[in-house]
């Protein structure tokens, strides 16, 4: 398999942990966001929505969107599983991933913050804001539906699920923009718990072979 991805980009993100967690090899192929490579031929003829990630199976089918992408992944892969194997322990992890991939991350994507900046002419401390703002609310949000649910080692549980493959991301990049993070005790005890595990460490931003300081 082949992952056209960005090392900074958080849906991609969610996938290599997920490769990392089941174990799956595959041969990782940069598109550089920040230079607009998504936009040029060549991976825009590929990708429909031009945007990472991308999996490229063996067989030639692309798969895009990083939620369908690892729910695919955890079929062909089954262990160790992302989701719970009981229906309401499922509605509850795709909730939390949603919470973050669907309330959070679409509008602090590049091409948000870019139309405020470049179309808007909204200032960079302004649009830092905006993006502190939406993650913080989000973040607050994603903490109360955790105390919902009993006290778990990760977001669900005790072995990482959907959900944790969504928030690291979501936290490391809310880290990069200087968003505060206290008072989110479970949230951050989650993150905690899974940065200490290989697999996610092996998938972050740092580690990936196009990363930058
Ligand atoms: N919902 C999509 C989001 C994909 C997405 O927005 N990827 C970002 C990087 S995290 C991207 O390609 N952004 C390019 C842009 O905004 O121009 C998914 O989960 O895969």
């Amino acid at each position: 398999m082949k992952l056209y991805n960005y090392f900074r980009s958080s849906a991609s993100f969610r996938v290599r942990i997920a490769l990392a967690l089941k174990g799956v090899s595959y041969e990782y192929l940069p598109v550089h966001l920040a230079k607009g490579e998504h936009q040029q031929p060549g991976y825009s003829d590929i990708a429909t929505d031009g945007l990472v990630p991308l999996l490229a199976l063996d067989d030639g089918t692309r798969l895009s969107q990083s939620m369908a992408i690892i729910e695919y992944l955890d079929e062909q892969y089954p262990s160790p599983a992302l989701l719970p194997t009981d229906a309401l322990g499922r509605a509850q992890v795709r909730a939390l991933a949603q919470s973050i991939a669907c309330e959070i991350h679409p509008i602090n994507n590049l091409r948000v913050l870019k139309y405020l900046t470049r179309d808007l002419k909204v200032d960079e401390e302004a649009k830092n804001t905006w993006y502190r703002h939406w993650v913080r609310t989000g973040l607050e949000a994603f903490e109360r539906q955790l105390a919902q649910v009993p006290a778990s080692r990760f977001c669900h549980g005790d072995t990482p699920t959907l959900a944790d493959c969504c928030l690291v991301p979501q936290i490391f990049n809310g880290q990069r923009f200087k968003t505060p993070l206290d008072g989110l005790p479970r949230t951050m005890a989650a993150f905690d718990a899974c940065m200490a595990l290989p697999a996610f460490q092996a998938a972050q931003p740092s580690a990936c072979p196009d990363a930058e300081a």
